[in-house]
């Protein structure tokens, strides 16, 4: 093997090594994951989820943190055909997110004192049946009234 041949050889091994660790790369790189804290008091005020709100995108994963304890996540609305998630208290619970639309959630114990959170997963396809539900869950609320309104207004 002559020391041009040799060279030639090794820069196309390299070259499929940069091809393979591009192609690692973005198949990596498509799925973000994102945590969610499960807080007694945040920016928003008491019995929180931070972020409240978020935007992902299909196959992302959310990890609900229980931070402080007794909290958990408990999905209220969904797009069609998901199935339900529910942690249990002070457990921290990753979901994977595939299909497109709108997510409400809850904490169980503080359902009723506005512990919500929303996501929205690519875009907001079921919008109008979310806006609906939302305003339901907004009318039961003894507690940081508003919020689930508020938080609503990202969804477009
Ligand atoms: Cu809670």
């Amino acid at each position: 093997m002559t020391a041009i041949h040799k060279e030639n050889t090794m820069k196309s091994c390299l070259r499929a090594i940069l091809f393979a660790s591009t192609l690692f790369l973005a198949a990596g790189a498509h799925a973000a994951d994102h945590v969610v804290q499960e807080l007694n008091n945040g920016p928003d005020g008491a019995f929180m989820f931070s972020p409240s709100y978020l935007l992902i995108q299909p196959g992302d994963t959310v990890t609900f943190q229980p931070t402080d304890q007794g909290h958990n996540s408990e999905s209220v609305f969904m797009p069609a055909g998901v199935a339900p998630w529910k942690s249990e208290l002070s457990q921290p619970l990753t979901v994977t997110f595939t299909k497109p639309g709108v997510y409400i959630y809850q904490c169980t114990p503080h359902n009723l004192f506005g512990m919500v959170g929303v996501i929205v997963v690519g875009s907001a396809v079921n919008a109008a049946d979310a806006k609906q539900a939302a305003a339901a869950i907004e009318k039961k609320q003894l507690m940081n009234q508003g919020r689930i309104t508020a938080i609503m207004k990202n969804v477009q």
